[in-house]
């Protein structure tokens, strides 16, 4: 923050706060993550400062023989790192990259199927209020009611009688296990094509600690931020034939210039991806969240569908009393930052909601293990229990802020 506190003291300070909310919090929000500060300092380099519409060896700019290097390496670390034939990493989100395959693939008022977005699906699968729900004609699947998980036999069903051109696997806020193959066999058997949206998933996909959807599904879409540990942004792989119309979906049809300091630090996160200690991080954070998991449970609170197979878990707030959000609102007051989430059957606006969504990348990417879960899980039991007891929340606020203290977001 040298240059930057003395140019503008007031943006410094901003900064600063924000830094030293994130070092003495938790944050248990399931989309987001911690970047190496490798990560940080291609993002804050000189790479912000070009344009470079097109791409390597084709771009409309002169000057842009280092930016082309950095895109093909991120490419192709981005395809070694998945086995992918084929990688864009232009789309300036996850939502971009979902709208570039649709916009490849579909034309307006063609169907669109995809898992409804109380039941944990995400706004650009065909949400109402997406451009998705605008453009295309939506059919959405809603999980086992019993099971709260995936039906297979249910969304085959659905597929056929609505005959969509293009089906949507992947989720915002599913713990279970996704069988890509079970959608791609769907999309299959009616002649529609299979897009596996993994954002929040793609860490696990890539070492294996979740099974892929590259090379499984015609189309994956992810973004590099959250389970990746990269930049915000997105990427599109598939395989080689429809190479081509992906990446003329993504520029000229959808995008202008690329971000090229992100595309930068998409690729310093993708080497990082590829060491074996991202394999043992990305175990860890599924470790992690089996064992928040269980030590809610244990302390009477119920999780969507009894628990979770990867970072994220949901609590059913219902048995308790009380909102997502005034959960989520008692937890920012002991430091702990997580989000309401709806669950299955909601009842209540997405701005209220019956649930509260918590993942573990970012306290995993902190070095905290097993141990720390069960304290963190214990003192959000303690809070989400009695959210109106001020001294116990004041407790929890204390321990939190111990804790943390003892990772530091970068350690010297
Ligand atoms: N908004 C992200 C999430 O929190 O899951 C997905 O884009």
């Amino acid at each position: 923050m040298f240059y930057l506190a003395k140019t503008d003291p007031q943006i410094a300070d901003i900064i600063e706060k924000e830094r030293l909310r994130q070092q003495n919090g938790l944050e248990l929000i399931a989309s987001e993550n911690l970047v190496s500060r490798a990560v940080l300092e291609a993002m804050g380099s000189v790479m912000t400062n070009k344009y470079a519409e097109g791409y390597p060896g084709k771009r409309y700019y002169g000057g842009c023989e280092f930016y082309d290097i950095a895109e093909n390496l991120a490419r192709d670390r981005l395809k070694k790192l998945f086995g992918a034939q084929h990688a864009n990493v232009q789309p300036h989100s996850g939502t971009q990259a979902n709208m570039a395959v649709y916009f490849a693939f579909m034309k307006l008022g063609e169907g669109l199927m995809s898992m409804k977005l109380s039941q944990g699906g995400h706004l650009s699968h065909g949400s109402p209020v997406s451009f998705t729900g605008h453009f295309y004609n939506v059919t959405q699947y809603s999980l086992d009611p019993k099971t709260e998980m995936l039906d297979y036999g249910m969304v085959g069903e659905l597929a056929k009688k609505e005959k969509p051109k293009i089906i949507v696997c992947g989720a915002s806020a599913y713990p279970r296990t996704i069988d890509f193959k079970a959608f791609q066999e769907i999309a299959d058997d009616v002649g529609a094509y299979c897009m596996a949206d993994i954002a929040h998933i793609a860490g696990l996909c890539a070492t294996g600690v979740h099974p892929t959807s590259v090379g499984v599904t015609n189309f994956t879409t992810t973004t590099s931020h959250k389970t990746l540990r990269g930049p915000r942004g997105g990427a599109i792989m598939c395989n080689t034939e429809y190479a081509q119309a992906i990446d003329k979906a993504v520029f000229p049809g959808m995008q202008g210039g690329p971000l090229m300091h992100t595309i930068t630090a998409k690729a310093v996160c993708f080497e990082e991806a590829l060491r074996p200690s991202f394999k043992e991080y990305n175990r860890q954070i599924v470790k992690n969240a089996k064992v928040l998991a269980e030590t809610l449970m244990d302390c009477g609170l119920r999780l969507v569908s009894g628990g979770t197979d990867n970072h994220l878990m949901l609590i059913d707030l219902i048995g308790q009393g009380i909102t997502g959000l005034e959960a989520e609102t008692a937890l920012g007051k002991a430091g702990i930052t997580a989000n309401k989430n709806t669950i299955p059957n909601e009842t209540k606006s997405p701005f209220v909601t019956s649930g509260l969504r918590l993942g573990t990348p970012v306290v995993t990417s902190r070095g905290m293990k097993e141990e720390h879960m069960r304290q963190i899980g214990t003192w959000i039991a303690t809070v989400v229990k009695d959210i109106h007891n001020e001294a116990a929340i004041k407790d929890v606020k204390t321990k939190v802020t111990a804790m943390a203290g003892k990772f530091p977001l970068y350690p010297e």
